[in-house]
């Protein structure tokens, strides 16, 4: 099958004010599959009506298929013709019926985009644009069609045969062949259409809706991993009840099915009511899952049901439009997982991913707007920004409507939008009209990119404190000049010597590019918390000392608030020693030893507290990224952590041994910190660091500690490392999403061999690049890793460059999505960013690229 690569012409750009309305809708669509791996037939028919007034022939979008028949209303097409990919039929009527027929090789398709083979089962991925891979059609989020879809096979090796919607009939179809046919009868856009034909079983359960409807749940895989799915049936029913009660929305289906499946490009996808999912988003038991594994599933299970009603009952008008559904739902995600559990600490692990991901982002190459102006392939822009940045916008207007407006906002939303393709300035104009409030400053958070910096002073003349607030927003690609943003800043101060708190808390809507504000009749010498619950995704820099970080550390009301000043403090202290050379570790052990001390702490949160920010964290935080010096300075403060408070990590290490394994948010919390006081005792040095990760691998009864254990043992020199690596290894052979953790554990290795040991990794038997979640495992975690990747060698650059360009021939978009730790060479000394150009330059000039891998590599080097 042909695919979308770029031979020798520029690839064409797609501009978000070319938007024109589809000349042709297409109200219905039947859809008949004869499957077989090797060569599935696909019979379409297509009712459609000309849209307004207009001589323009139907397109029908394809991507390397041949029509082998074209009628129009039953009688064989005369004069149609293909325009590069895309089918044309000139028509002359307001309404007709087509038909199509063509053959499709599910087998080689290893892009993974449309209908493919994964592990002996057929399934579909049509978001964003996989649906012309299947059939003709015009494949835009705005063309909304109700769907029949009849398809047969093999018995013996598609027993299992579903699609979108309700199951209306199935037979038996003779040679051994059987089939079965679906309705869905809410009109939807392509990329919601899905199909899934295998030997499978499911996890039943039912759910009763608010208005008393019972809907048929299933969990659908091979019969071997059926016991590992009861956490997300579980997360599934969890999920229809908060979004009843918490948006007052109700599923619509009499059944909701998802299917798990080996090979997946993302995370898992909300096709209408049968969603498929990258099984490592579903799959867990105590013994090959962990606690941010269990985490994730319930989340993305929560993530994909939302969608229901958040991009499937109201859909996007245009890909520019993405973060109306993936922002909403996103920050809806994460309202869902605050409340089944700690919201500060699901709120400080949304923070810490922002920064990781997203930030790096906004301010490099491929920073793009929320809601981005041009792109040439739009599986590219399925990223951090419009998810994560996306959800933080969704947030701050949250926060400015206060819950009960924002709640009328959202149905208002729903009502007036549902069973349309809209944008996101509509959804901003509910907030609007519902929340009575003017957002036409606030509208920028959708059109400038770059993350806003902030600087914060605070002085105090008497009984009176001066707030001085300053905002800019630094230059991206295409926009160098930004206008002020609204920054909604939550606000507080808190007595130095008594810790009281001295106001309320305020929210302060900074608009302008500076602003004051001041505090009367102040008793004592205020410190100031600000963004206080990250208010405001934006860096934000105060004149505050290490003595008054230290002091929030340990006395702010606002959990969030206090995490964040130990991380400042942290950072604060670790810049200063990559700069210097020397670090003044004072401060940050006595808050540290604080924190550790406070047992009115829940775990989880002090697991998190205590942690050092990431080495590329402090790295963003530089002119010149130095990452041997980073990570020099970053050890030292770890053995210095770990040294000064052996007690300390000794003591919450044997205080959160728990006895056995439990998923409930103390016993999570406990296992957290335990693995976290394990890093900081083999940090120390101490003599039986080894023996002691060793002997947690051997015992434990889960994989958060095995894999803890692991992890600790991978980045040290003891000899029971690879005694550990080998028993995991053994242990879990056949498990491929346990094989995934046993390379990316060694991929994220802190030692100074990494960058060779991942070389020769890539040879080993169960390394391929065909499967996406072991190529991440290896490729992406390695490119992450500051020091291995970096080695000053340029070997880690080109082992990278290699492997994505020889995975861009199998599946371009898992390879284009490994492109931008290589993007950011200009943030390196010159000798590295030299060698990582000239890795981007060979990609670009690479015969045959494709054109998700040419918009990244070469957008990388501008
Ligand atoms: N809409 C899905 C994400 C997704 C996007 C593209 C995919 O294939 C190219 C697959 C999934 C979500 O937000 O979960
Ligand atoms: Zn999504």
């Amino acid at each position: 099958m042909a695919d979308a690569r770029i031979a020798s012409q520029t690839p064409q750009v797609i501009r978000r004010e070319d938007y024109r309305a589809p000349d042709w809708l297409v109200p219905e669509i039947a859809l008949d599959f004869d499957l077989d791996p090797t060569a599935t037939r696909v019979r379409a028919v297509l009712k459609v009506e000309r849209n307004g007034t207009h001589d323009r022939a139907l397109v029908l979008n394809g991507d390397g298929l041949a029509a082998e028949a074209v009628l129009v209303d039953g009688v064989e097409a005369q004069g149609w013709t293909m325009d590069g990919p895309d089918l044309v039929i000139p028509l002359t009527g307001t309404a007709h019926e087509i038909e199509t027929v063509v053959t499709i090789a599910p087998e080689r398709n290893t892009q993974l985009q449309g209908l493919y083979a994964s592990s002996g089962m057929l399934c579909t991925q049509c978001e964003a644009e996989g649906f012309r891979r299947i059939t003709f059609f015009p494949d835009r989020p705005d063309v909304l069609s109700r769907y029949k879809v009849k398809m047969a096979g093999d018995k013996a090796r598609f027993p299992v045969l579903l699609a979108n919607g309700d199951p209306i009939a199935q037979g038996d179809a003779g040679d051994g062949r059987q089939w079965a046919e679906w309705h869905d009868p809410f009109p939807k856009p392509s990329y919601l259409f899905a199909l899934v034909a295998g030997d499978l079983v499911a996890n039943k359960g039912q759910f009763t809706t608010m208005s008393g409807r019972s809907v048929d749940l299933g969990i659908w895989v091979r019969e071997a991993d059926l016991p590992k799915t009861d956490h997300a049936l579980h997360a599934l029913k969890l999920s229809m009840a908060w979004d009843e009660s918490v948006y007052g929305r109700e599923y619509d289906l009499d059944v909701f099915n998802i299917v798990a499946v080996d090979d997946f490009n993302f995370g898992a996808m909300e096709n209408k009511g049968l969603n498929v999912f990258n099984s490592r988003y579903i799959l867990a038991d105590p013994d090959t899952a962990t606690d941010y594994d269990y985490d994730a599933i319930a989340a993305v299970v929560a993530h994909e049901y939302f969608h229901n009603w958040s991009g499937n009952r109201v859909t996007c008008r245009d890909w520019f439009q993405l973060s109306l559904k993936e922002g909403f739902t996103v920050f809806r995600d994460q309202s869902f997982s605050g409340d089944q559990g700690s919201k500060a600490v699901k709120r400080i692990e949304d923070v810490r991913g922002l920064r990781a991901s997203q930030f790096p982002e906004d301010s490099g190459p491929l920073a793009h707007p929320v809601r981005p102006d041009e792109y040439i392939e739009i599986s590219n822009f399925y990223t951090a920004t419009i998810y994560n940045k996306g959800a933080e916008v969704i947030r701050m207007m949250s926060t400015i409507l206060g819950p009960q407006k924002f709640r009328a906002a959202t149905d208002l939303y729903f009502d007036k939008f549902d069973g349309t393709a809209a944008t996101c300035e509509d959804f901003v104009r509910c907030m609007e009209e519902a929340g009575g409030v003017d957002l036409t400053q606030f509208r920028r958070w959708y059109s400038q990119a770059g993350t806003p910096r902030v600087s914060a002073n605070l002085t105090q003349e008497g009984g009176r404190a001066r707030l001085k607030l300053a905002q800019s927003v630094p230059p991206t690609p295409g926009q160098p000049v930004k206008e002020p943003m609204v920054l909604p800043l939550k606000v507080k101060l808190f007595g130095g010597i008594t810790g009281r708190p001295m106001c309320d808390e305020q929210l302060v809507l900074l608009k302008d590019a500076a602003q004051e504000i001041v505090f009367e009749n102040l008793s004592e010498t205020p410190v100031l918390s600000i963004n206080r619950g990250f208010s405001a995704p934006v860096i934000v820099e105060t004149n505050r000392t290490a003595k008054d970080l230290a002091f929030l550390s340990a006395h702010d009301d606002d959990p969030f608030a206090r995490y964040e000043a130990m991380q400042q403090l942290m950072l604060d202290t670790l810049v200063a020693a990559v700069t210097s050379g020397k670090g003044q570790h004072d401060a940050v052990i006595e808050a540290v030893r604080n924190t550790l001390a406070d047992s009115a702490l829940d775990k989880a949160f002090v697991g998190e507290a205590v942690l050092l920010p990431s080495d590329s964290f402090i790295g963003d935080q530089m002119g010149v990224v130095d990452p041997d010096a980073i990570f020099a300075a970053r050890e030292a403060l770890r053995a210095e952590l770990g040294k000064a408070l052996e007690g300390e990590w000794r003591a919450a290490y044997d205080g959160a041994q728990a006895n056995r394994f439990e998923y409930s948010p103390a016993a999570k919390g406990a296992r957290r910190l335990k693995n976290v006081a394990l890093g900081y005792i083999a940090a120390s040095g101490a003599d039986d660091a080894a023996a002691l990760a060793f002997g947690q691998f051997e015992a434990a009864d889960n994989m958060t500690d095995r894999q803890g254990a692991l992890s600790t043992l991978v980045n040290g020199t003891s000899d029971r490392r690879e005694a550990a690596l080998s028993a995991f290894y053994q242990r879990y052979q056949g498990n491929a999403l346990v094989l995934d953790k046993w390379f990316q554990t060694q991929a994220l290795s802190a030692r100074e061999d990494t960058a060779r040991a991942v070389e020769a990794l890539a040879s080993h038997p169960d390394f391929t690049l065909a499967n996406p979640n072991r190529a991440r495992a290896l490729i992406g975690a390695f490119s992450v890793n500051q020091r291995a990747f970096h080695d000053i060698s340029g070997r880690g650059y080109r082992f990278v460059a290699d492997q994505l360009i020889a995975l861009d021939r199998l599946n371009p978009q898992t390879a284009a999505k490994l492109v931008p730790p290589l993007g950011r060479w200009k943030r390196f000394d010159a000798g590295r960013a030299a060698k990582m150009r000239a890795e981007l330059e060979r990609i670009v000039a690479t015969p045959g690229l494709s054109k998700d891998m040419f918009e990244q590599a070469s957008k990388s080097l501008d």
